[in-house]
């Protein structure tokens, strides 16, 4: 038996030991086992943190597809593999089994390459979550050329941008998208975002919501009626280890949004095997990413990981909160679903709601829960633990990014005992470092710093596309030969790892360090307080100050202002001391939130400092209209 799979705290402590000592020889034999190669590598790894270039699987020629599909055919043909649950619960699910998964990832790989698709070229996928997503993702690694998702929800300019930055030559969209009892005009805004783009010679369109749409003459088609043509079988292009399998864009801080690019094998060897330890994966579970695949999350963990190992694995294309907020839990009971992965901001939403929404299903089929995407403040882990998992399913925090591209720092199920917001150890092969200011490594355990990965792993991203030098500036020159990952940690004293949230968000109080997120930690454990968010502004004495942004939940809206801020207050003096207490406190109905669920705090920061007058780009929130309340509502 590999150590593919692990079981116990002890063997977590071996294997993980084994892996650090020798890195190469670790992945190595991980990479043979369990993988089909069409020529093995003539090197696991070089690197070089100057260039900076990372090789991992050098000279080994595979097919990713064929290691996510065609493999399991004569073992689980029939086995479901994408399980589709759409918007409206009276549409029936789809089970697509891994034979039609091959067959229509075929028919759309040779309706792309008769549009002129090739090893190398860029496709966007715009696209809601429906099969056809997962399908064209496929279809692009089966033929070589490398997939850009932009996540459906983004602007017409977002995707512009996107485009243009990777020169697509063909996009594929839908007439429209289903999302809650709303439809959404797609294709309206792909045609509006193209007036920008030049690169893009066809759109490929599908058809959902029989939306009457305009087709532009000579570069729009219907996809149905050439899949109906294209032939069922696709041979694989035959892929160096190294190849780009695709890129996807996140946000810097600043300036235009980076596209991290990802190659093939090493992606392929990293999803795969932190899929199967993470959630504990076996043959028979139904596993249930509830992201979208437009974000890293879903391309790792409800398309590469899980087909890489066999998985059945739902892809749900509606909202938590339709036709109400008893949806989630509903699909759990109705597919028996076995692993749960979603974000903390959704498990807040929730929790916000009538506890009948829960109630009513039958949740027994769950084994582990995952978050990802932000810290998980203590009262949503703890409603998660009790609500959801019944005390009985461990909750695994995942710490990762776009460009780790897999989880880095995550419990592991049964073996590694959980605490509340700690995400705890660093996975097989990766190895953290908390780094001072001053560039120095801070050893030994119950310290804090930035957090650092000191060696490579498969997965990691290679470059920024067309922008090497923003990758080696971004992530590569803060601190010799490492990587920087932009966040906080900090290691307790048994040498579990918390995240503190970026190092932007923290703020020096009087020349204290304080982490925004246990601050916001603490308000929330307020019963009266939904969520919260601080940012520091300048200060004449202190340097800065705090500022807090407070939602407060429908039964504290009553509730007399001045007496919750001294409580809040009250609250965060007793949990982390008086020197983070609160200068100033806002109620707000509503936060500017990312698409992914992320609080923009840039944004926030701006409005508390009174420096309105740029508040940079808030094309890309999922409520940009919640800006101006924030702002009339300030406090001066
Ligand atoms: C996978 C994903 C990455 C940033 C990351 C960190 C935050 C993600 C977290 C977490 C605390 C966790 N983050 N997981 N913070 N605990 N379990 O979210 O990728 O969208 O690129 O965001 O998200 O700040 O640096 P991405």
């Amino acid at each position: 038996m590999s150590n593919y799979h692990i079981k116990h705290l002890e063997e977590y402590f071996q294997v993980y030991r084994k892996s650090v000592r020798n890195p190469e020889s670790y992945w190595e034999e991980i990479a043979e086992e369990h993988f089909m190669w069409h020529k093995r590598w003539d090197n696991v790894l070089s690197y070089d943190f100057e260039k900076p270039e990372f090789k991992w699987f050098e000279g080994a020629k595979l097919n990713i597809t064929e290691n996510c599909i065609d493999r399991h055919l004569r073992t689980r043909g029939d086995k479901t593999a994408i399980l589709f649950e759409p918007n409206n619960p009276d549409e029936e699910a789809q089970h697509i089994s891994y034979n039609e998964l091959h067959e229509r990832v075929a028919k759309m790989a040779n309706v792309f390459k008769s549009q002129g698709v090739k090893k190398g070229d860029r496709v966007c996928i715009y696209l809601p979550m429906i099969p056809e997503l997962a399908v064209s993702v496929l279809a692009c690694a089966r033929i070589g050329a490398i997939h850009s998702v932009v996540f459906a929800g983004f602007s017409s300019s977002a995707l512009a941008t996107r485009i243009n930055d990777s020169d697509c030559k063909l996009v594929i969209t839908s007439d429209g998208s289903f999302r809650g009892s709303k439809t959404i005009d797609l294709k309206g805004i792909v045609d509006e975002g193209l007036k920008k783009c030049d690169s893009v010679e066809t759109v490929l369109v599908v058809n959902r919501i029989n939306a009457e749409i305009e087709m532009k003459e000579g570069r729009d088609q219907w996809l149905q009626p050439l899949l109906e043509k294209a032939e069922t079988t696709c041979a694989p292009e035959i892929m160096d280890a190294e190849d780009p399998l695709f890129i996807l864009y996140t946000s810097g801080s600043t300036g235009t949004p980076k596209g991290m690019v990802h190659t093939t094998a090493g992606y392929m060897v990293y999803s795969a095997f932190t899929f199967k330890n993470v959630f504990q994966y076996r043959e028979d579970d139904v596993y249930w990413c509830t992201a979208d695949i437009g974000w890293i999350t879903g391309h790792s963990y409800i398309v590469y990981g899980p087909l890489a190992n066999g998985a059945t694995t739902v892809m749900f294309e509606g909202v938590p909160s339709y036709p109400d907020y008893g949806r989630f839990w509903e699909i759990v009971e109705k597919h028996k679903v076995t692993q749960f992965y979603t974000a903390p901001t959704a498990i807040r939403a929730l929790a916000k709601e009538n506890l009948e929404h829960v109630e009513k299903y039958d949740l027994t089929s769950l084994k582990v829960l995952g978050t990802v995407g932000e810290p998980i403040n203590e009262e949503a882990w703890h409603w998660y633990d009790e609500n959801i998992g019944k005390k009985k399913c461990p909750i695994v925090d995942t710490w990762w990014q776009t460009e780790t591209g897999g989880i880095m720092i995550s419990p592991i199920p049964y073996s590694t005992p959980a605490i509340p917001t700690f995400a705890t150890l660093p996975l097989p092969g990766i190895q953290p470092a908390l780094m001072d200011e001053e560039g120095n490594e801070i050893k030994g355990n119950q310290v804090d710093g930035r957090l650092c990965i000191k060696f490579p792993w498969p997965s990691m991203a290679r470059t920024i596309w067309g922008n090497h030098q923003r990758y080696k500036d971004t992530y590569f020159s803060a601190f010799k030969n490492m990587y920087f990952t932009g966040d906080g940690a900090l290691r307790d004293s048994v040498g579990y790892y918390r995240i503190t949230g970026r190092v932007d968000d923290v703020v020096i109080v009087s020349g204290h360090n304080l982490g925004t997120a246990p601050i916001e930690d603490a308000i929330n454990e307020h019963p009266a307080v939904a969520e919260s968010a601080i940012v520091g502004y300048p200060h004449e004495v202190k340097g800065n100050a705090l500022y807090g942004y407070v939602i407060l939940k429908e039964t504290g809206e009553s509730r007399n202002q001045d007496n919750l801020r001294k409580e809040i207050n009250q609250l965060i003096s007793d949990r982390i001391g008086p020197i983070a207490k609160l200068d100033k406190i806002q109620f707000t109905n509503g936060l500017p939130k990312t698409r992914s669920g992320k609080i923009m705090r840039r944004i926030l920061r701006k409005i508390a400092s009174n420096d309105t007058s740029n508040l940079g780009d808030t094309s890309t929130l999922l409520n940009p209209e919640i800006v101006q309340e924030v702002m009339d509502n300030v406090i001066k």
